[in-house]
């Protein structure tokens, strides 16, 4: 055993004191497995009320030639205290790490999967739409949420009595002019781009559009994908080459395409656009598959886009010469794409970043 410390004489009560804190010492650390209990039992000796403290509160009333001597012993005792104390908390921390390096793992377990993010279905299919396009030839444009009602409605030749130019339809930002408003569609682009590009130009715009709607088809905020190209010479057949091309490479190569006469201002002649129905199937002749099936409704056909060749009065609006040039230009809805692809039937769970619902992507 060091014995550092000086051994005083049992001359008096401060060297009886001083000769049995020494001993305590000695065993009081021993067997202690909880590290507080350790530093609690420290703090008997060295803390503000321990025992030390209490023999140099003494030291005063020693003879004052024995007084250095005094000093020096509580000094040492206080050494030996700390060198117990340290040992003891040494063969602790190593029991412990014995204790952790023996405990056996067993490597058959299966391994626990990290958490790791996805990208949201709309932007996958989002990035998808881009990517069957750019391969077409489209470069990618954008443009701003907030947008001019001019470059929504006006240039777009909307009529101002058309029913999408309602306050009831739309979200407005300004209603004094320059009259700002969400854009409703990402038609927008058309006129953006026009008015900034010299033809020939091929874009396609993603992007978020805004309309006072609320169903399970219907969301006040939706993703929209426009469509646009205007060289000399170009007609219908070219828009119908372009709807196949895209129809096939994103859905399948058996997927046909037709289309209905329908009517938006800015396109003439217009037309909407199905796709046939990739739940039944109809190309499989499977006529009881077709009539029985939920998502058509019985028609073998899903509606996916507007489409049409650009107005002239459109050209007009934005400087270009209707007898020069021709375009035409598209518009699907991006969410009611995904919801066909994953067979979503609540528009709604696409917004409500839910994580149960968004991990299956
Ligand atoms: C338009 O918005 C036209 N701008 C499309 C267009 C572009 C036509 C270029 C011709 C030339 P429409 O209002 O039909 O068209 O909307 C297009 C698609 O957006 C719809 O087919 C539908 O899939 C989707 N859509 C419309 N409203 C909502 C809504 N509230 N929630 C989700 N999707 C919607």
């Amino acid at each position: 055993m060091n014995s550092s410390a000086d051994t005083p004489g049992a001359s008096g009560p401060l060297e009886a004191t001083l000769a049995s804190e020494r001993e305590r010492a000695v065993t009081v650390f021993q067997g202690i497995q909880d590290e507080a209990e350790l530093r609690r039992v420290r703090a008997t000796f060295l803390g503000g009320k321990g025992s030390i403290k209490d023999l140099m509160k003494q030291i005063p009333s020693v003879e004052k030639e024995r007084r250095k001597e005094m000093g020096r012993s509580i000094n040492a005792l206080k050494q030996w205290v700390e060198q117990q104390f340290d040992t003891a908390l040494a063969a602790l921390h190593h029991a412990r790490l014995e204790q952790a390096l023996g405990a056996s793992v067993d490597i058959t377990w299966p391994g626990r999967t990290p958490a790791t993010g996805a990208l949201h279905p709309l932007t996958q299919v989002t990035q998808e739409l881009v990517d069957v396009f750019s391969t077409l030839g489209f470069d990618v444009a954008e443009g701003p949420q907030v947008d001019l009602y001019e470059y929504n409605f006006d240039k777009l030749a909307f009529p101002p009595d058309h029913p999408a130019t309602d306050m009831q339809d739309s979200f407005f930002v300004r209603t004094d002019a320059p009259k700002t408003l969400l854009r409703t569609h990402t038609s927008t682009i058309q006129v953006r781009e026009m008015l900034s590009r010299k033809p020939p130009l091929a874009i396609v715009s993603p992007g978020a559009v805004y309309r006072r709607d609320d169903d399970v088809t219907h969301s006040p905020m939706f993703m929209q994908l426009e469509g646009l190209w205007v060289d000399k010479k170009v007609s219908f057949t070219h828009l119908r080459g372009v709807l196949d091309a895209f129809a096939q490479s994103f859905f399948g190569p058996e997927v046909g395409v037709r289309l209905r006469p329908s009517y938006f201002p800015f396109v003439e002649p217009g037309a909407e656009v199905d796709i046939a129905c990739i739940f039944c199937k109809p190309w499989e002749r499977n006529a009881k598959r077709t009539a029985q099936c939920r998502i058509c409704k019985g028609s073998g056909w899903l509606e996916i886009l507007g489409c049409g060749m650009v107005h002239p009065e459109v050209f007009e609006h934005v400087g270009y010469d209707p007898e020069q040039y021709s375009g035409f230009a598209f518009g699907l809805g991006i969410d009611r794409i995904a919801m066909l692809r994953y067979q979503i039937t609540d528009i709604r769970l696409l917004y409500e970043n839910d994580v149960r619902f968004l991990e299956q992507f």
